[in-house]
Formats: structure tokens, C-alpha cells, sequence
């Protein structure tokens, strides 16, 4: 065993940041639909939550934002001219395909990938398969450009091997870690990986909202990554139906304890036992379940709850929750919260967060991160200029308050200018970040 830490790797806020509607089943960006953003505050919050990670003592990495408005993709679909012309025909004559190109989706980092750490590989290697989040059109865009960004910060191929997405088929629909969660006695100890999908390949779909993860896909991914410890779930079809678009928006899970509601998973005791059988020889799991009758669904969607981190921080034995400020603003939800803490369970302590603009379009404080377990020297070996510290915050807090609005409306992402504002912030970022040349696709152009 190579001891290990479990280092967070965020989602840098876009200065494209906006509220468009653009993810059904997502009952928060539903509901915020048309609303101004404020992309400064948004970038602003996750800087100040990844600091409270590193002060933590978890090691911290920034991955950048993608290229919006994505202009290459309004090209593949017809629109030409110059950049600003492409962006005003597609205002006038496409607004949502505009949205879409400008969403900043890219930002929810859980979604980034599936991470299977060296401890559990076959070869010994950190696997990542990026998501290709083919489900929504505006996250479909984001797969080639996150297995980039995962290159540059994980460049070594002896100890890293970042695959391509999955084929772009809704039959390997893949969301990524956001519906992954690995237990383990120590993060650098063999674990068990629970893969939590909505859907088969072949099944006639007929649910009011989308199940974007099917069995095939982590399937081919356990395979790919030959990921040991694999155990596979189905979610509950009425958790999806009643706005649970991702499985870590009712379930999160750190070391040996598994924290879920009841309605998370189509048959909880055969999940439970499954991991359990998995764990034998390993660890003993530690389920926290809580139940409709202490926390309807409807209340554990809206607080957020289980969108928390749960981490465990260097020098204490229980975990701690890193959890949205919505939770505390429910009160059933922190009750829930305080009980858990309150049974000497697994769970020792909470703290909250205000990550409001993301929570405002589904992303709580856990859709913001990928998390990855390294070990020292795969940790050595990931690019220094992405590892965040308070310097870095200095840094980018700066470079946020130059390039990013305060306010943006559906209407402004017609501004051309957009563009340029957001080329600029990116280009700088590039050097801030040493992304290296033609990082970005208008980097590769010019
Ligand atoms: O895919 N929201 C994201 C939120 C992702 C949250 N991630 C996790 N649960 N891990 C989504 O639904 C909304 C964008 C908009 O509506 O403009 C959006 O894409």
C-alpha cells in the first residue's frame, strides 16, 4: 500500500456564467430560466471554497474553464463570417443554440470524468475516462476539451493514462464521477467502486426527465480502467422522475461510510449487500441512510444535502461534511445533518459553503470538484502552476475581478464582445495556469 490523499480538483467559473434552462430534469436551472447571472460572484465563491479545502490540508488543483462561446461549434452548424457575425446570426436566428454554445457548464468538474486511482488499477496507473455528457447538447461539448485539460494536468503517461471519452452513442451516455463513489479503508488502500447508472442500452426510456448514465458505459469504463472492486447500481427510476438528475444529488460516500436517502437507489438492501460482499477482506462499510419520513426527497433536492463533500481531513477520524448553505437554510435537512453528526457515526462535523450561483443552475459544492486519490509521487508529478494555493487565489481573484461581469443576462450573450472579454480572461489564464501554447481552439488559430 502507497498512502494516499484525496486531492479536489475544481471547475473554474466561466465568464459566460449564465442562467438559460438548458438542463431538463435539472429542477434548479428549470426554475432560475432567464434570470441575470453574476459570473464574478460565481468564480469568486468556488476561489473561496476551494481555499477552505487547502486550508484544510487537502491539496487543491484549478481546472480551467473551456472556450465560450464555443464558435466552433455554431460553425459545424452552419453559421459563418467572422466570429462576431456568427454569434449575432445565431442571437437572431437561433437564441437557444446561441445559450447553448455560451453555457459554462464545463465548471461542474464532477462531471469532468470517472477517475479509477493507481491502488485500484490493473496496471498501476490513474486512469480517467473524460464524460461525454452527451445527454444535454451544452455538456456535449465538453468532453475532447477535458481530456486537454486532464492531459495538461496529469501529463505523465507512466503514471496517468487519460483515455478518450466514450463513444458518442446514447447507448455509453456517461456523466462521470457524478454518479461514482469509491470507498476504501485509506485512500491509497484497494477500494470499492460503486458505478450508480439510470438506464440500460437497450431499454425503451419512457421517464418524463432523462437517465443520463446507462449500466454499458461504466461498464466499458470499469473495463478500460480495469477498475478492481466494482459493484454496479441501478438509481431509483422515481429519484430521476422527481428531479434527481445525477446520483450525487442524493448520494455521497468518503472512506468507509456510504451517506444516501432511501429513494436514492432502486433496491437499497441489494446495493448495501453487494458492497458489502465487494468490501469483504477490505473494510467494513458504514451506511448513513436517510429516511422520506425525516427528509422528503422533494426537501433533500431543493438543500442540497448530499451534493456535500464529505472529506476526510488530515488528523481527524471522522469526516467532515462540506455542505451548501441551502442545507442549513432547510430545516429538516440540517436536522438530518445534525442527527448524523449527533449518533457518533462515521460523520463528525459540518461546514457550510455559498456557492449560490452555481447551486442556482444544480451544482452544489460536490459538482464542483473531481476528486482524485494520489499518491505522493503521482501528486509530485501533477502541473505545479494548477495546484491552488493562497497565492493562486490572490492571483485569479484579480484576474476575475479584470475580465468577468457582474451581471449577465440571457440577452448580453448576443454581445459579441462577450467573446473578446472572454478571450482575453482565458488567454491570461493560460499563462497563469502554464497551460502550455494552443490550449485553448482560438489559441490554435492565430
Ligand atoms: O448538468 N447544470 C448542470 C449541473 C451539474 C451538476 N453536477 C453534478 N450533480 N455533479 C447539469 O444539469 C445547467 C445549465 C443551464 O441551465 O444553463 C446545467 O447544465
Amino acid at each position: 500500500m502507497n498512502p494516499a490523499v484525496e486531492a479536489n480538483c475544481d471547475g473554474l467559473v466561466g465568464p459566460t456564467h449564465s442562467f438559460a434552462g438548458l438542463a431538463p430534469g435539472n429542477l434548479a436551472s428549470a426554475h432560475n430560466k432567464g434570470d441575470p447571472s453574476n459570473p464574478r460572484s460565481a468564480v469568486l465563491e468556488g476561489l473561496a471554497k476551494m481555499r477552505l479545502l487547502a486550508d484544510r490540508g487537502l491539496p487543491q488543483f484549478v481546472l480551467p474553464p473551456h472556450e465560450r462561446p464555443d464558435v466552433g461549434f455554431l460553425r459545424r452548424i452552419g453559421f459563418a463570417g467572422t466570429d462576431a457575425r456568427v454569434i449575432e446570426t445565431a442571437a437572431a436566428q437561433a437564441p437557444e443554440l446561441l445559450n447553448t454554445a455560451c453555457s459554462a457548464s464545463p465548471m461542474w468538474a464532477a462531471n469532468a470524468a470517472t477517475v479509477t486511482p493507481s491502488a485500484d488499477a490493473a496496471d498501476g496507473r490513474v486512469h480517467f475516462t473524460p464524460a461525454n455528457l452527451l445527454t444535454n447538447l451544452h455538456r456535449s461539448l465538453e468532453g475532447d476539451q477535458t481530456m486537454r485539460a486532464l492531459r495538461r494536468l496529469f501529463p505523465d503517461e507512466a503514471r496517468f493514462a487519460v483515455h478518450e471519452p466514450l463513444p458518442a452513442a446514447p447507448h455509453f451516455a456517461d456523466e462521470g464521477a457524478a454518479n461514482h463513489v469509491r470507498l476504501c479503508a485509506d485512500h491509497g488502500e484497494a477500494g470499492v467502486n460503486l458505478f450508480v447508472w439510470g438506464r440500460e442500452a437497450w431499454e425503451t426510456w419512457s421517464g418524463r426527465f432523462p437517465a443520463r448514465q446507462t449500466l454499458q458505459a461504466f461498464e466499458a469504463i470499469a473495463r478500460r480502467h480495469g477498475a478492481d472492486g466494482a459493484v454496479f447500481a441501478r438509481q431509483g427510476r422515481a429519484a430521476i422522475e422527481a428531479g434527481v438528475f445525477h446520483n450525487d444529488v442524493v448520494c455521497v460516500g468518503a472512506r468507509t461510510c456510504l451517506f444516501f436517502h432511501e429513494a436514492a437507489f432502486e433496491d437499497t438492501v441489494g446495493v448495501q449487500a453487494d458492497i458489502r460482499a465487494a468490501a469483504a477482506g477490505k473494510f467494513e462499510p458504514q451506511f448513513v441512510e436517510i429516511a422520506a419520513a425525516d427528509l422528503p426527497l422533494s426537501e433533500a433536492i431543493a438543500s442540497y444535502l448530499f451534493n456535500s463533500m464529505l472529506v476526510s481531513l488530515p488528523g481527524e477520524d471522522r469526516l467532515t461534511l462540506i455542505a451548501p448553505m441551502e442545507t442549513a437554510e432547510t430545516p429538516r435537512a440540517k436536522a438530518a445533518v445534525d442527527r448524523a453528526m449527533a449518533s457518533n457515526g462515521p460523520i463528525g462535523r459540518v461546514e457550510y459553503v455559498d456557492v449560490r450561483q452555481s447551486m442556482r443552475n444544480g451544482g452544489g459544492p460536490a459538482c464542483l470538484r473531481l476528486r482524485v486519490a494520489l499518491t505522493d509521487a503521482e501528486l509530485a508529478a501533477a502541473n505545479p502552476a494548477q495546484r491552488f494555493d493562497a497565492t493562486l487565489q490572490d492571483r485569479l481573484t484579480v484576474w476575475a475581478n479584470e475580465h468577468y461581469r457582474d451581471r449577465l443576462s440571457p440577452a448580453d450573450l448576443a454581445d459579441p464582445h462577450l467573446l473578446v472579454e472572454s478571450r482575453r480572461a482565458l488567454d491570461e489564464l493560460t499563462q497563469i495556469l502554464d497551460l502550455g501554447s494552443a490550449f485553448y481552439p482560438f489559441q490554435q488559430t492565430v
